[in-house]
């Protein structure tokens, strides 16, 4: 296993990287450079950040959030235009190390809150939060409005304003749009791409819908392990492979963790993992809790146990964390509870190696 921490680059992220490389068994990082869907990342910008990270003792193996812009998931014509951006960025990244990159395939919204700072009754902290009832009164564009506001002027991946200035057009592109639909689209992209991740060494490892059901009456495809034994089948690959998001499935109780981590371990398809911890409210009803097994509703033991025995080698990271010690930042993406969920996550790994 690799621990490895999400980074905003340092003119976004007000965590120093001297900081990450200060956290007990920290390797590098799941980097990213905040760039609109559909553009190609340069090779100038990506070698900055490359080196950058180098420089702090730290690696990167793992990019995150390469968009793919809306046009390619509905299908437009502008389809093959940003597909063959997307393969320019994949080339470039190849070049400076990149082995894995996380994306995902949403349609319009990526991961979805209805709180970004639910206070925990428990211990004051708080927490990332979901109530599908508050949805309801809400609609999409209120959401969008409030998770904004609610972001402390960070900008949070998956709401780059440039996507969302556009959110009327867009949702009015998916009406009617059946799954198989969207699968269609991703097909045509996969096919485009995963070629190309063949033959420089790179893997594409698409991250769940989160929360792990519809929203908005959007159609979903990436929220179980039948949704990605189709993605998977879409353009088989060792490199189409699954960003295994403990929390994204998570959020659905009737997805069971460790048996999917299993699977897709077996079968080698699992690119890159996140790690983290989920509480039930009810149905439909979540918080995020600390990594701890007994703060939350997962087995982290089982989940990690699940990668040591069948994906070993692949690169992990905590993911989101409650903000705690009055820390200011961008919402699940603080510091100090992501550094003791990394301790957390590694305790149990050397726990495992050792029995
Ligand atoms: C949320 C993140 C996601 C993930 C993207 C990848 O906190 O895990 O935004 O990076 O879905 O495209």
């Amino acid at each position: 296993m690799k621990m490895t921490f999400r980074w905003y680059g340092s003119q976004a992220d007000p965590i120093p990287l001297k900081y990450i490389k200060q956290i007990p068994g920290m390797t590098g990082l799941m980097g990213l450079l905040d760039r609109p869907a559909g553009v190609v990342w340069e090779p100038e910008e990506i070698k900055a950040l490359v080196d950058e990270v180098h420089e702090a003792g730290l690696e990167l193996e793992v990019i995150e959030s390469v968009n793919v812009h809306e046009d390619i998931k509905t299908g437009l014509p502008a389809r093959d235009e940003y597909i063959q951006n997307y393969i320019d960025t994949i080339r470039n990244l190849a070049r400076y190390g990149i082995k894995v990159i996380v994306y995902n395939f949403m349609p319009v919204f990526d991961w979805l809150r209805t709180d970004l700072a639910r206070v925990i009754p428990e211990d004051g902290s708080n927490s990332l939060y979901f109530d599908e009832k508050d949805l309801g009164q809400m609609g999409p564009l209120e959401i969008v409005r409030k998770t904004a506001e609610d972001s402390h002027g960070f900008t949070l991946p998956g709401w780059e304003p440039e996507r969302l200035a556009l959110l009327e057009t867009t949702l009015k592109q998916y009406e009617g749009m059946t799954p198989d639909t969207l699968r269609k689209h991703y097909k045509y992209f996969l096919d485009a791409v995963i070629p190309v991740c063949e033959e420089v060494g790179v893997r594409m490892a698409c991250h769940p819908d989160d929360p792990a059901w519809p929203i908005f009456g959007l159609p979903r495809i990436a929220h179980s392990q039948e949704d990605y034994d189709k993605i998977i089948k879409l353009h088989d690959s060792p490199a189409n492979t699954v960003c295994l998001c403990t929390g994204s499935l998570g959020s659905n109780p009737e997805n069971d963790v460790p048996a999917v981590i299993r699977h897709f371990g077996e079968m080698d398809r699992i690119g890159a993992m996140h790690v983290r911890n989920v509480k039930y409210l009810g149905y439909h009803h979540f918080r995020e809790a600390a990594h701890l097994s007994s703060t939350g509703d997962l087995d982290m033991y089982a989940i990690m146990k699940a990668i040591h025995d069948t994906c070993p080698d692949t690169y992990v990271r905590p993911d989101h964390g409650r903000m705690i010690w009055d820390e200011q930042g961008r919402p699940g993406y603080g510091l100090y509870d992501r550094a003791l969920g990394a301790a957390y996550l590694n305790g149990l790994w050397e726990a495992i190696e050792k029995q």
